[in-house]
């Protein structure tokens, strides 16, 4: 017998996409309640307050297209919009959507367990005082990037000085920013050289007294292009809208970057190295998702790229043995995430800047003053962790959620990722993965990507509600194929076989040391092309009752 519940469907998360989720159920007629463990909304862009943190895509295409009127209204400040500004924007956003009301902050969901009889999922809260929720269907929005990670180092809790993680940076309390934190003149170390330690870096050397970077694995770097934002330049944006918005999707990831539809080695040289040497200077990721089409699958074409970028970190680098630990040696440009930068490699000329490599002295342990490596005790007021997320699964991981039959998703995650379309998993009804495991949008400029799934589901929650469809999940033979399909094409790319939180793997985190299927690299307009056929086939691939 059908349960009554609470609310028809929970969303957790109040970053960009659950947001959205929440107002297209919300709008359809649907009872929603949405679910923030935090005390207010903007996901990642809450949390990630580092000196420095700002979007690596165009301000212009990071945000809802949708919306019209925030598109007319919202003006940019800069080409890649600094944290406080984005958040500003989502906050903007959420006015419009009018959704704080629809949400219940400070509360961590901790549990999800579904009812097979009763058809409904029941939460359950870290906070004791919080009754727990019944709702038909589940939305997870956590952020493929939100599970915030520690190093595996002994010894962190025991450090006297100021130590903070950029993930989870102190706020300002009046404003949108970081906390007024001082750092001037005091002695600075930074763990983590990915996207979000490389813009940290970069603001503590102005002002830090003495900045250390602790070096494991460096980052192909490419400038960013960032500058202000023209008025000329945003009402040319505001009245050319759809120009923009068409290019994100005709590309692989949502960005306005296209790959060239030529090899690198089809291209004489003297025409190719100066193509090179454009994209290194054009804005965001030019260089990464705008050069020659087999540069990020042709072993050969890769290596001329990094060559190519290898040679401007010698030239930016003065001293030639920082500028090859600065150099990665275990991966080809753009086979992990490409952190972009603002003379960033010009830090390591300053003279309050040093590296510590360690690959040669590994940190032993956090001791009560500093850093203690295989080589010495160093000594420090700050430290700051840039060491990253247990990306993707973590997020999911760290909720007890359990389908069918007391079915843990940790535990079918742990034997290997297996979804359908990657927004549902076999075994577990109404329970949707919203920016999940292969999903379309987690290899993607994410706002742009996740409304168009967001449309997507809610087409299908639309027909659910037409047709009294109280239940919907993945076929077997549905989930086998999207998860092949997802490894074929992984297997096409040189990221696939590439040690990256891409691929899953995190050595902070145990059993997390051999690649996995996280992504589905097929490229936006596939996917929105797959979604289309599944639609026009009847949801073909879901049972739905
Ligand atoms: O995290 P990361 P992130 N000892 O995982 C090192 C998005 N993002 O927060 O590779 C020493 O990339 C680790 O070294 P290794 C973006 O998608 C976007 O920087 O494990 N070092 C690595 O260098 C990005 O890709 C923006 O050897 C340790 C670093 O920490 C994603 O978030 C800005 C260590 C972690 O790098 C994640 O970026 C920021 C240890 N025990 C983030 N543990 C923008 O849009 C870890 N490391 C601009």
């Amino acid at each position: 017998m059908k349960t009554e519940t609470d609310v028809d469907a929970v969303v957790i998360g109040a970053g960009l996409t659950g947001l959205y989720q929440t107002y297209r159920l919300r709008e359809m007629g649907y009872t929603v309640r949405g679910i923030e463990a935090s005390d207010n909304i903007g996901g990642v862009w809450h949390h990630n307050r580092y000196p420095g943190a700002r979007i690596d895509s165009e301000s212009e295409v990071y945000g809802y297209f949708w919306n019209e009127e925030l598109m007319q209204e919202f003006d940019w400040s800069e080409r890649f919009a600094a944290q406080p500004e984005v958040l500003t924007y989502i906050h903007r956003a959420a006015d419009y959507m009018d959704i704080r009301k629809d949400y219940m902050f400070n509360a961590r969901v901790t549990s999800a367990i579904w009812d097979d009889a009763g058809g409904f999922w029941t939460l359950g809260f870290e906070d004791p005082s919080l009754t727990p929720i019944k709702a038909r269907f589940l939305f997870s929005a956590l952020g493929p990037l939100s599970a915030v990670q520690m190093p595996n180092v002994p010894g962190i809790d025991s450090f006297q000085g100021e130590s903070y993680h950029t993930a989870a940076w102190p706020r300002d309390p009046e404003g949108f920013g970081p906390a007024k934190l001082d750092f001037a003149g005091k002695r600075v170390a930074v763990i983590g050289l990915g996207s979000s330690g490389v813009q940290v870096i970069q603001e503590m050397a102005k002002v830090a007294g003495e900045l250390t970077v602790f070096l494991r694995s460096p980052n192909w770097c490419t400038p960013l292009g960032n500058g202000p934002m023209t008025s000329e330049r945003m009402r040319h944006i505001k009245s050319n809208y759809g120009e923009f918005i068409a290019k994100c999707d005709a590309s692989i990831a949502g960005f306005p970057h296209e790959f060239i539809p030529q090899n690198l080695f089809d291209t004489p040289k003297a025409e190719r190295d100066a193509k090179l040497e454009e994209l290194y200077h054009g804005p965001g990721f030019s260089l990464w998702l705008g050069a020659y089409q087999d540069v990020l699958m042709d072993p050969e074409a890769n290596r001329y790229v990094s060559d190519f970028v290898a040679g401007k970190i010698r030239q930016r680098v003065k001293d030639p043995k920082t500028a090859e630990m600065l150099i990665p040696k275990d991966h080809g440009f753009g086979m992990k995430r490409v952190p972009l930068e603002t003379r960033y490699y010009e830090v390591y000329n300053q003279p309050n800047v040093s590296v510590v490599d360690l690959n040669a002295t590994p940190i032993q342990r956090i001791a009560p003053t500093g850093i203690e490596t295989t080589e010495a005790l160093h000594a420090f007021d700050v430290i700051i962790y840039a060491t990253g997320f247990d990306a993707i699964k973590g997020s999911w991981n760290r909720i007890d959620i359990r389908g069918r039959d007391g079915m843990s998703l940790k535990e079918e995650w742990d034997k290997g990722v297996k979804t359908y379309m990657g927004l549902q998993c076999e075994g577990f009804p109404n329970f949707f993965t919203l920016v999940g495991p292969q999903n379309g949008a987690t290899f993607c400029n994410i706002p742009r990507c996740s409304a168009l799934v967001v449309d997507w589901l809610s087409d299908m929650m639309i027909h659910a509600k037409a047709e009294g469809i109280e239940r919907i999940e993945p076929q077997r033979e549905a989930v086998e194929s999207w998860s092949l399909y997802c490894t074929k094409l992984l297997d096409k790319m040189l990221l696939g076989q590439t040690n990256s939180w891409f691929t899953g793997i995190n050595k902070n985190v145990a059993g997390r040391d051999k690649r996995e299927v996280l992504l589905f690299v097929g490229g936006n307009p596939r996917f929105r092309q797959y979604c289309d056929e599944v639609q026009e086939d009847g949801y073909r691939g879901y049972v739905m009752s």
